[in-house]
């Protein structure tokens, strides 16, 4: 049995802002486990911070004109208040560039160089001749020889995966100043990972409890056989590699960045005090380390980082990488560069963090790449949260303040079904653990959910409005119960839901101490009274997601017009900049049968006016032939109402009616959109009701 845990989340780069694919990727997901282990009162610290070395760093100050610690310096005190805001617990957010990291990363360098774990090769490498430098890793682009993607990078080919160096593409070009690189010899250390393949391979066979999308990457990388990899390069900005006449090279950021996680654990440690502290939780057999990371970062994770610590020695070993894969944003990938982003701060101008963190933490991509989309959102709020949860404490707060006097009514004679109902909170507690515990996150919080479902049901069928007159004993019962499974869940949904079960916690009178070992059904006192407060969550208007939309809409025809907006590890895009007529790129392929769903007619607008207190909806009515619509479509802004009547437009007659602004919209009316942002109807001549196919 260990006895504590050490919780490591990837570093973000700080070169750019938070968005929804980080959170999912790695941080909710640490943060709900953390929280679920804190609950229990286990030995737990979350370690994270900024990765503020490497390539897409400097690509990110060139792009801007600044210097890299100006980037890093900005994004990092950025990134670390949009974490707090999200409720991202970290014991410690430190950042790659402070001295104790520089000292941290140099000396395991030393230790590992005096062990002979390197070997120092000379080779030819891209070498840009008008920048003056050579080109590492995202600094080159050019045919990935594996597939034939065109615009891999020196380090990695996105389409297929596969790691490359940059002496590997076909036709490289320098991102830099686009020109082609010539070779040039240089000298850099090498971690002998070829030789290390058996003892690697023995260990990861111990790690069979790891999740099958992480043991399959590894087990491919291991499949092709492990060949050395350089741990230094030639560039300026970065940890100076701490030997003579190394000059002019720093460390590889992946080779400083996870020593990151153990630098910002020493800060933590000495700024409690107890600087030898951090030593328990790295260097103790007895501790559990597990670094919450995304798909893209396993190999550095479960290979790379562990053989660094296996040559040092003294160190723990991972034992759970919990990587998730991709979070798709309305069924496209995410792409920062290409404007298709959610950033967490913008979110917060509109929306509670603890509304996402529970959509997205029902969304996550544990097994497979998984979408969010603003409609699944807004379904979520307000089909889950809102009519489920916050209905389920409302009815059973106000009932009791309106027949009990606000106070808990204690259990009597209590019927069969309250006695069943009592006791699924404690079979629900055991689930969920069970569930956090293994990773399983969403199931985690679908089960959390099925509790205030069965408080639903328990309270429509026990009818406490009838019992109040007929049989008062049992309608105080009823209460009593349902009053047992609101405390328990002000617990069993803090994890995900912090700041709302606070609150609800707050009303019952639960202290903010309880551990998930006090879930029991008799946790909300008789006779304790209950403060009357708003409801938990309120729903989200259909016009806040259309604007969410737009705004998605509206950013990624900017990005893709205008260059890149906010740099990432995406890296060099800054070639496309200035073409303002280019069009966004087409989308994902869509199978025929699911198209052929879409029911496409031709229509006219007869009457068109503006909806009140809406700025962007116009209310239309449609000539169908064979019916007359009302459709609400987001263009005031771009045509007047009066010019619409006698327009023909082509008409998505099957799209499910939807409710904005107190209208019931039934379809949706076409528009192209130009590169400037123009609106156009798509016109047919065809008569009204026609099929377009
Ligand atoms: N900076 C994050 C990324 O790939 C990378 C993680 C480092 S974890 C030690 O986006
Ligand atoms: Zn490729």
């Amino acid at each position: 049995m260990f006895q504590r845990t050490l919780i490591t989340s990837a570093l973000p780069y700080a070169n750019g802002p938070i968005h929804l694919g980080h959170l999912a990727g790695a941080y909710l997901p640490a943060d709900l486990y953390t929280r679920f282990l804190r609950l229990n009162h286990e030995d737990v610290l979350h370690i994270c911070g900024s990765d503020e070395h490497g390539v897409p760093i400097t690509i990110a100050a060139e792009k801007e004109g600044v210097s890299p610690q100006e980037i890093v310096d900005r994004y990092h005190e950025m990134n670390r208040s949009v974490f707090e805001q999200f409720g991202i617990q970290f014991d410690y957010y430190g950042r790659t560039s402070s001295a104790t990291h520089l000292k941290t990363s140099a000396d395991f360098f030393t230790t590992l160089y005096e062990k002979g774990a390197f070997v120092e090769k000379t080779e030819e490498q891209l070498f840009d001749e008008k920048a003056g430098m050579f080109l590492p890793d995202r600094y080159v682009k050019g045919t990935c020889p594996k597939c034939g993607y065109e615009e891999a990078y020196g380090d990695q080919c996105e389409k297929c995966g596969t790691a490359l160096s940059p002496a590997e593409l076909i036709n490289p070009v320098s991102t830099i100043t686009g020109n082609q690189p010539v070779l040039k010899s240089t000298s850099h250390w090498y971690i002998q990972l070829g030789e290390m393949q058996e003892q690697i391979e023995a260990w990861i066979g111990t790690r069979e409890h790891w999740k099958p999308n992480v043991t399959g990457q590894v087990k491919s990388w291991l499949d092709a056989g492990l060949t050395d990899r350089a741990v230094t390069r030639d560039l300026t900005w970065g940890v100076p590699v701490p030997l003579e006449g190394a000059e002019g090279k720093v460390l590889y950021v992946w080779f400083d960045a996870p020593i990151g996680y153990i630098s910002a654990t020493r800060e933590w440690a000495d700024a409690k005090g107890e600087p030898e502290a951090w030593k328990t939780y790295w260097q103790d057999k007895d501790t559990r380390l597990i670094h919450f990371i995304g798909k893209d970062n396993i190999v550095f994770h479960c290979i790379m980082f562990p053989a660094m610590l296996m040559e040092h020695g003294g160190y723990v070993l991972p034992d759970m990488v919990p990587a998730n894969e991709f979070l798709n944003l309305e069924g496209q990938k995410l792409s920062t560069s290409r404007g298709w982003a959610v950033w967490l701060q913008e979110y917060l101008d509109n929306f509670d963090a603890d509304l996402l963190r529970y959509v997205l933490g029902t969304t996550l991509p544990e097994t497979k790449d998984s979408d969010f989309s603003w409609n699944d959102f807004q379904s979520r709020v307000n089909n889950e949260l809102a009519d489920i949860l916050g209905n389920f404490v409302f009815r059973t707060t106000s009932f009791t303040h309106r027949f009990f006097d606000g106070k808990v009514p204690e259990l009597h004679n209590p019927s069969e079904l309250d006695k069943e109902t009592l006791k699924s909170i404690g079979q629900h507690a055991q689930k969920i653990a069970e569930r956090y515990r293994s990773f399983r996150f969403r199931d985690a919080i679908t089960e959390t959910m099925n509790l205030a479902r069965t408080g639903n049901r328990y309270f429509t069928e026990t009818e406490p409005w009838k019992t109040r007159k007929e049989n008062p004993e049992a309608c105080a019962n009823t209460i009593h119960v349902c009053s047992q499974i609101c405390a328990a869940l002000s617990i069993m949904m803090d994890p995900v839901l912090p700041g709302a079960m606070k609150n609800l916690r707050e009303q019952f009178d639960l202290a903010d101490s309880l551990a998930w070992q006090d879930i029991s059904d008799h946790l909300a006192v008789p006779g304790t009274k209950i403060q009357e407060r708003d409801i938990l969550f309120q729903k989200v208007e259909d016009e806040l997601v259309e604007k969410e939309m737009q705004k998605l809409t509206e950013r990624s025809r900017k990005a893709q017009g205008h260059g890149s907006q906010g740099a990432t590890k995406e890296g060099d895009e800054s070639h496309d900049e200035g073409s303002v007529t280019k069009q966004p790129p087409v989308r994902e392929n869509t199978d025929f049968d699911t198209f052929m769903k879409v029911d496409l007619r031709a229509g006219k607008i007869t009457h068109a006016e503006p909806v009140k207190k809406s700025k962007k909806l116009l209310k239309l009515t449609v000539d169908l032939g064979f019916e007359t619509r009302t459709i609400l479509s987001g263009i005031a802004g771009h045509v007047s109402a009066e010019s619409l009547p006698g327009q023909s437009v082509c008409v998505v007659a099957n799209l499910a009616p939807r409710m904005m602004m107190g209208i019931e919209s039934n379809g949706m009316v076409l528009m192209a959109e130009e590169p400037d942002g123009t609106l156009r109807f798509v016109e047919t001549e065809a008569a009204p009701g026609s099929p377009i196919t």
